[in-house]
């Protein structure tokens, strides 16, 4: 498509009317930031540099298990997808990678895949695999996970499974992306439906089977999940489950956090500090949540829980934690929102945590905690959050040729009537997820 969303005289005639602001408010921080000791570049510089992927099943409408209420335009399919993962990009400029999912995503060229992705100015990013839902009339999945999948009991399920997973990580080295991420709906809905050390035996086999046939130096990632679709129990629940098996499986098997799989009022910082020091971190599925996997914005509920998230993130950078290097994707589902306003708001929602996480000053911080001052060092963070990084964020868009206003630019560029002028309307329906 030809949009002015993707438009570099567009953006820049966008950005016009903007910069002498962004120009004032950037310099007033840079002063405010000077008194505390902090060099206002080195933050643009390091969030300039930060990047999350968008996932490509975010781009539709989503849904709940009651309705699912399509907008216009909706991607047919994967090539539609990247086009508007290349919007999400362009206007934001935090989004360089997009994460597929197989085999919503599968097609017949990966070269041609690849390349019509790096000419949106796009590549690719960790793989997800599906074995949560039944795929009817595709071959490599005649047998239905209605019970499960890699912990399935009968070992035929079990390997239809394990094959797709194979295949997945052959998909990814065909694109180039460096890792594939697991999460499975296996449990049970009722106490004595499964046992759980059989099924969590049966689903290390699974895992060690498929690591063993992928390439050295590929990486597998396990999302953990709490609950849904099972509500009794779930093979990998929880952090615990997850780090187990992924210490029994291998050295480049790890653990993925997804922000919206725990129980309420679960520390999840903690979680993220707990498997830095196991050398355990895959990386975050990042969006927000009320009261479970709600997959709302990022930042859109509990702004400070991600700051502190962050604040893990970027003491592990300044610790120099060994093997530290966390993938970032963007994980959520739009069922009211254009989902391509919903992404680049994230996106500017999650650089906002690092940057704001970036401005603790860390030896204060450190010598609050060995004083055993609680007060300080809660203030120490707080300084930090309560800091407005919009200039620094605004900065690092303009200097990347992205637009200040990214929701404002696409509004203003009329993409959304545009391809549902192009693509035909889609069905809504009672439920699901996709
Ligand atoms: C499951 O809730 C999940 O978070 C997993 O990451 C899936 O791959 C994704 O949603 C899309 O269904
Ligand atoms: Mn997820
Ligand atoms: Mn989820």
């Amino acid at each position: 498509i030809i949009s002015p969303a993707l438009d570099q005289d567009f953006i820049a005639s966008e950005n016009a009317a903007l910069t002498a602001g962004v120009e004032e408010d950037y310099d007033a921080l840079g002063r405010a930031l000077d008194r505390r000791g902090i060099d206002i570049e080195a933050i643009t510089r390091a969030v300039a540099a930060f990047a999350v992927a968008a996932p490509s099943w975010a781009v539709g409408s989503g849904g709940t298990r009651f309705a699912r209420f399509p907008m216009g335009g909706e991607p047919r399919n994967i090539f539609d997808k990247l086009e508007d993962c290349a919007v999400v990009n362009r206007l934001a400029g935090a989004t360089p990678t997009v994460s597929l999912h197989f085999p919503w995503d599968e097609v017949d060229d990966y070269k041609g895949l690849t390349e019509f992705a790096g000419a949106l100015g796009l590549g690719f990013d960790v793989v997800n695999s599906n074995t949560f839902q039944d795929h009817p009339g595709n071959a490599l999945h005649p047998l239905s996970y209605k019970y499960g999948s890699l912990s399935h009991t009968d070992p035929a399920v079990r390997a239809q499974a394990v094959a797709h997973n194979i295949h997945c990580a052959e998909l990814a080295a065909k694109i180039g992306a460096p890792a594939l991420t697991i999460w499975l709906g296996d449990g049970s809905n009722f106490p004595g439906q499964s046992n759980f050390t059989r099924a969590f035996e049966r689903y290390i086999d699974s895992v060690t089977t498929v690591y063993a046939a992928v390439p050295g130096g590929f990486k597998l990632f396990l999302e953990h999940k709490m609950y849904e679709p099972a509500f009794y129990s779930t093979v990998i629940q929880d952090w615990g489950s997850s780090l187990l098996a992924a210490q029994a499986v291998g050295d480049n098997c790890l653990c993925l956090v997804d922000l919206g799989h725990h129980a309420p009022n679960v520390n999840i910082e903690m979680i993220v500090a707990r498997l830095v020091h196991a050398g355990k971190l895959a990386g975050f599925h990042f969006n927000d949540s009320k009261y479970g996997d709600d997959d709302l914005d990022a930042g859109a509920i509990e702004p400070y829980r991600l700051f502190l998230v962050f604040n893990e993130l970027v003491d592990a950078e300044y610790r120099k934690a060994p093997g530290f290097a966390p993938s970032y994707m963007l994980d959520q589902s739009h069922n009211v929102t254009d989902p391509i306003e919903s992404l680049m708001t994230s996106a500017v929602e999650v650089q906002r945590a690092y940057a704001q996480a970036l401005l603790v000053d860390r030896a204060a911080l450190e010598g609050f905690q060995d004083a055993n001052d609680p007060m300080m060092a809660s203030q120490t963070l707080k300084r930090a959050f309560t800091t407005d990084v919009q200039p620094i964020l605004a900065m690092a868009r303009l200097r990347k040729d992205a637009a200040i206003d990214p929701v404002g630019a696409y509004r203003a560029s009329g993409y959304r009537s545009a391809v549902t002028r192009i693509r035909p309307a889609k069905a809504g329906g009672s439920g699901g997820i996709v």
